[in-house]
């Protein structure tokens, strides 16, 4: 089973709020439906510009503070609810049989640790089915509420469901040396997981960047590649095990 990480910044713009990249989310359904049912994938998806700039404007990541807040917990939780929606229907009309699954619902978090069971996920993928997740609001122990990431979801779920491979679709081509937007900045082919790693995230992102993506799919034990996502073909190369963006040394 393969698991794979729609990024915020490849299903929509990140820098527009609400914009929906309709036609690469087509283009990715269409490379996983040339190797579903043979292969089963589970999906994740990030928040883009419908998730981080409620996530932003609320301040959730401070935790509860008021009707306010608990407000904009609820707006974020349904924009992200409207992103599922578009994704899961693109997915239907092309016959695969995605669902969803609100991760607040089944998860919570104490003190940066994830809880939460996956047996729903597990009966699902036992069917056959794609289940799709997506990062999220979460309720938490300590500071009442939170945001959760699509990568804090895969690296916790991943390893409870023993993925083979899990494949993060990114707006650049891999993991870089440096700053990607900087000129002499070089894509590494193989990432070692001792690597110190500094970058800058950007102007709506809550929940850490690149940085923090590194820091979870380094918790994996399966191959996990990091490819554009935007690029026609890409995927169904990561799937197929081809060389392609980064992979993380084993
Ligand atoms: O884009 C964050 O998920 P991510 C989800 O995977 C929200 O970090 C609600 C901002």
């Amino acid at each position: 089973m393969i698991v794979i990480k729609l990024g915020g910044s490849v299903i929509s713009n990140k820098n527009k709020p609400f914009s929906f990249n309709e036609n690469i989310v087509k283009q990715i359904a269409s490379e996983i439906k040339k190797f579903y049912p043979e292969k089963n994938f589970l999906l994740v998806h990030g928040g883009g510009s419908f998730g981080h700039p409620l996530a932003k404007k609320y301040e959730i990541r401070k935790g509860m503070n008021g009707i306010k807040r608990m407000i904009g917990f609820s707006k974020t939780h349904e924009a992200m609810l409207e992103l599922n929606k578009k994704i899961v229907n693109i997915f239907l009309e092309k016959n695969l049989p995605v669902f969803s699954i609100s991760t607040s619902s089944i998860f919570l978090m104490d003190n940066g640790k994830m809880h939460g069971n996956v047996s729903i996920i597990k009966e699902l993928l036992n069917l056959e089915f794609i289940p799709i997740l997506f990062g999220d609001v979460v309720l938490t122990r300590d500071k009442g509420i939170d945001i959760l990431s699509g990568d804090k979801i895969i690296s916790h779920v991943a390893k409870k469901i023993e993925a083979e491979k899990v494949i993060f679709l990114m707006d650049v081509d891999g993991i870089y040396n440096k700053n990607p937007s900087e000129k002499d900045a070089e894509l590494i082919d193989e990432i070692d997981r001792s690597i110190q790693f500094k970058s800058t995230t950007g102007k709506f992102d809550v929940t850490g960047g690149i940085e923090n993506k590194l820091k979870e799919a380094f918790k994996l034990h399966c191959p996990v590649y990091f490819i554009n996502g935007m690029v026609k073909g890409n995927l169904t190369k990561a799937i197929e095990g081809r060389k392609i963006g980064t992979r993380i040394k084993q």
